[in-house]
């Protein structure tokens, strides 16, 4: 596994942004496990999730100009990448939208960098079914963007439906013609417990779930 994907869900672990029970997702879906990226709650915590996004975003080799995260837990994951980069002396543009249009003052939804003409990076927490990216792409349009390429920290890597066996980050990847990239998915998740003590536990009903509701 790479280090990042390590690193990544180590620092989740230890943010208790990853937990382990019984979680029902938005799908309806019950899971043994759970990702809530709002634990990454401090300076410390974000940048070093931040780096992971970055180490991933570069290994996949995207390119882009400017990055977006969508509302809510995107806005502070988009702004930490963007700081993560200018400490790697690259000076990245920052978008993100509001939920509640506003009709004073500068108006709109849109915060910040202009997205239209540009090759929009999409910065998000977690793909399952795909309905919170396949929103923001749709703002993205409308703002007269170009989405480059989308990227999450976990990819649960879980089936659209039992007709269509593609997780929703394969579905969204071949609609938009994008790189889906993530910094981890539900198998390395599963390499990771399987070599972790304190983990050991979980690993066989995440195993079980994988079979349910695994990609192909
Ligand atoms: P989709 O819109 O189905 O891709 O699910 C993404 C959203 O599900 C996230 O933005 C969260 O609101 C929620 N979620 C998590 O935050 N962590 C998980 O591990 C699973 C979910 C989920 O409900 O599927």
């Amino acid at each position: 596994m790479s280090d990042h994907r390590t690193r990544f869900l180590q620092l989740a672990l230890d943010a208790d942004a990853l937990r382990f029970g019984e979680f029902t997702l938005k799908s309806g879906r019950v899971s043994p496990y759970f990702f809530n990226a709002g634990r990454f709650d401090s300076g410390a915590r974000l940048a070093g999730l931040a780096a992971c996004y970055a180490d991933a975003v570069d290994a996949a080799r995207l390119q882009f100009d400017v990055v977006f995260g969508p509302a809510y837990k995107g806005i502070p994951l988009a702004t930490a990448l963007a700081c993560e980069y200018a400490g790697r002396g690259r000076d990245l543009p920052l978008a993100f939208n509001r939920k509640e249009a506003k009709d004073h003052g500068e108006g709109g939804t849109l915060v910040g960098a202009p997205l239209a003409g540009r090759r929009v990076l999409v910065v998000d927490d977690v793909i399952t079914a795909g309905t919170a990216i396949r929103e923001a792409l749709g703002i993205i349009a409308a703002a007269g963007g170009t989405v480059a390429g989308i990227v999450v920290a976990l990819d649960r890597q879980e089936i659209a439906s039992e007709q269509d066996r593609r997780s929703a980050a394969q579905a969204v990847a071949a609609e938009a013609g994008v790189p889906v990239v993530a910094v981890a998915g539900l198998a390395d998740l599963l390499a990771f417990a399987a070599g972790n003590d304190t983990l050991a536990a979980y690993h066989a009903p995440l195993l079980a779930y994988r079979a349910r509701y695994g990609c192909d």
